[in-house]
């Protein structure tokens, strides 16, 4: 099964170029963390960018939290990717027909398109929302996104039939060179080796939080739910040094891909 195959093997497959670079990435930069930065200034954001950076394999905006959002940040943001070697995925989960996402993708105030390598897309609308942002994805080498199949929050809607629609929208879609992975809770949600398996909801201390979010081990996303890469958010940014927690998150979830491998 794809789960213990290894990164190296599993870039070959991937029809994504941006999903081949990212599984190279992260086995020659030994780190499947990725950090959810969400907090609401670029200084805050440039900090956790240059402390965490070398850590990481993804940094994950949310870009609309941003209380002094500017176009300087964008640059800094992209320097540090480039010295610590990590992509940028804005985690704005498109939800809109083809046109409508293909305008918010390119313009507005942060103009994604321009410089977040990764974004996340809900499978909801259709094929149509991946053409929409491919469409004015300047280079289509360099960007791709990620499809929601399940999330993590309690009493959440997706159904069976709706996740295998999604998981054939990857695999089987017209789009699947655009297509890097899949934001999902378990390795059942799909078999094909070439994508990259994105599962939030990682704390060290399990549980939940008071509005429906549900935590796992690091251990067992990696090895029990089959996650590539573990997304952690406050459990990093609410330790008392953001560096050591990064540090030691990576740690954990990349032993548990060398346990799951057997490297
Ligand atoms: O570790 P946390 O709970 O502080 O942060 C989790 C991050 C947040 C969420 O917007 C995001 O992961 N997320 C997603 C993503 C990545 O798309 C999907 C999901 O089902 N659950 C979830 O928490 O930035």
């Amino acid at each position: 099964s794809r789960t213990k195959m290894r990164f190296e093997a599993r870039a070959d497959l991937a029809k994504a170029k941006i999903a081949k670079d990212l599984f190279k990435l992260m086995a020659t930069k030994k780190t499947n963390l990725c950090i959810a930065a969400d907090v609401t200034s670029t200084d805050e954001i440039l900090k956790i960018a240059e402390v965490c950076g070398p850590h990481i394999c993804l940094l994950k905006t949310h870009v609309d939290i941003i209380e002094n959002f500017n176009i300087s940040f964008v640059q800094a943001l992209k320097s540090l990717a480039e010295k610590h070697n990590f992509l940028i995925m804005e985690d704005r989960k498109f939800a809109d027909i083809g046109n409508t996402t293909a305008l918010q993708y390119a313009n507005g105030i942060y103009k994604i398109a321009e410089w977040a390598n990764l974004v996340t897309v809900h499978s909801l609308p259709g094929q149509s929302i991946i053409q929409g942002i491919k469409s004015v994805a300047a280079n289509v080498e360099s960007r791709g996104v990620f499809l929601l199949t399940e999330m993590s929050s309690q009493g959440n809607l997706i159904n069976d039939k709706y996740k295998e629609g999604t998981i054939k929208m990857a695999t089987e879609g017209l789009d699947t060179d655009f297509i890097a992975g899949i934001v999902c809770q378990s390795a059942e949600c799909f078999a094909f080796p070439g994508l990259i398996q994105l599962t939030p909801g990682v704390k060290i201390d399990e549980g939940s939080d008071n509005l429906g979010q549900r935590y796992n081990t690091p251990e067992f996303v990696v090895k029990e739910k089959g996650a590539d890469i573990g997304v952690v958010g406050r459990g990093i940014l609410n330790a008392s040094s953001i560096e050591k927690a990064a540090s030691l998150y990576r740690d954990r979830l990349w032993s548990a891909y060398c346990d799951r491998v057997g490297l």
